[in-house]
């Protein structure tokens, strides 16, 4: 499957909850809020996303750091827990320091070895991606890092799509894009591109009359379709 018309495969990966672990955040929101970590991080996570499909659809875009620590004061006051500037500040740092998956590293190595061309194209500013990659020993794996900052649009805005048929000048179906998202996968899928959806979380698939081109539960399965 490496050889798509006699070109290198190129897969694009989302970053937040797909190469990195959004949730990493939730052992510094336990130990700052005994009891609420991990259902601070969820609500904060949720609203992130919230904010940023609103922000698009009423074209008030600010980027992605902006948007996270919007959804995290809403968040701390939705939960009613007390976040002083410090926790804040804390929070935040996590946030741009998130863990990535235990097999991230690993598959993204595998599969360049395959010869494909590798890319992110994700919501989060260049500046957070940057930090994320390098943090995670993976500079250099990747052809194209993109960000919705280019278009000051999220996804799954087809513009921000767009980006990457742009960067590997190639048509939308000759690209395999991968999420755990089923609204980014379904975004994906809508704009034309081959759709691999990591359901980390086993939830039932998005009823967007679009279906992921293939499914696994973690970044290994993909593998196994790439091959
Ligand atoms: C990303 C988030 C939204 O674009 O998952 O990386």
């Amino acid at each position: 499957m490496i050889m798509e018309s006699g070109r290198k495969l190129a897969v694009v990966f989302d970053a937040y909850g797909t190469l990195f672990d959004v949730h990493s955040v939730a052992a510094l929101a336990e130990t700052l809020f005994p009891g609420d970590g991990p259902e601070l991080s969820r609500v904060w996570r949720a609203k992130h996303l919230e904010y940023s499909f609103l922000r698009t659809i009423g074209e008030q875009y600010v980027d992605f750091r902006v948007v996270a620590e919007s959804a995290l004061q809403y968040s701390a006051e939705k939960l009613a827990l007390p976040l002083t500037a410090g926790a804040r500040s804390r929070l935040m740092n996590a946030y741009f320091n998130l863990a990535p998956f235990p097999e991230s590293l690993a598959v993204l190595q595998a599969i360049r070895k395959m010869g494909a061309d590798l890319a992110i194209l994700s919501n989060g500013t260049s500046e957070m991606l940057r930090k994320l990659i390098s943090n995670a020993g993976m500079e250099g794996l990747f052809t194209h890092v993109l960000s919705a900052d280019a278009v000051k649009k999220y996804k799954p805005d087809p513009r921000v799509y767009e980006l990457a048929c742009k960067a590997f000048k190639r048509p939308a179906g000759q690209i395999i894009f991968v999420s755990s998202n089923g609204w980014d996968t379904s975004g994906a899928a809508w704009y034309g591109f081959k759709t691999f959806w990591v359901n980390r979380q086993s939830v039932p698939p998005e009823r967007l009359d679009v279906m992921p081109g293939g499914a696994g539960t973690t970044l290994e399965d993909l593998l196994d379709y790439l091959r």
